[in-house]
């Protein structure tokens, strides 16, 4: 987990300096493992999942396309057409706690290689 808050782009950039981007969770196995990794602070992070290219199309930053997603309740609601980028919010249920949110916003990341 990066220990500086960024923006979404920046915070990959952050991952890719490194060797890694941004994480990428297409199993409930991951989602539980990522969770547990961060709610011990309680944090709120950007995973590598977006809609920026085409509203409505969440893909992963390896360019596939969102089949599961472990959404909050209501989400993704694109709120006042300006929320493209997802973070996890980790003291919420492991299975529902993701939000979509304006990229412009500053968080911490969880980055994989
Ligand atoms: C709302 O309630 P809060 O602040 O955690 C909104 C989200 C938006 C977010 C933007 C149920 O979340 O969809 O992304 O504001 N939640 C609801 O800050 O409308
Ligand atoms: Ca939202």
């Amino acid at each position: 987990m990066s220990s500086v808050s960024k923006n979404w782009s920046e915070s990959r950039q952050y991952c890719k300096d490194r060797g890694a981007d941004l994480v990428i969770i297409k199993t409930e196995v991951k989602q539980h493992f990522i969770t547990s990794l961060i709610n011990v602070d309680r944090e709120r992070v950007w995973i590598g999942l977006t809609d920026i290219n085409q509203e409505g199309t969440m893909q992963w930053v390896d360019n596939s396309t969102l089949e599961k997603g472990f959404w909050q309740a209501t989400e993704p609601n694109n709120d006042r057409g300006n929320e493209d980028c997802v973070e996890l919010a980790s003291s919420l249920p492991p299975l529902n706690n993701w939000n979509d949110l304006p990229c412009s916003i500053n968080l911490k990341a969880i980055c994989e290689k």
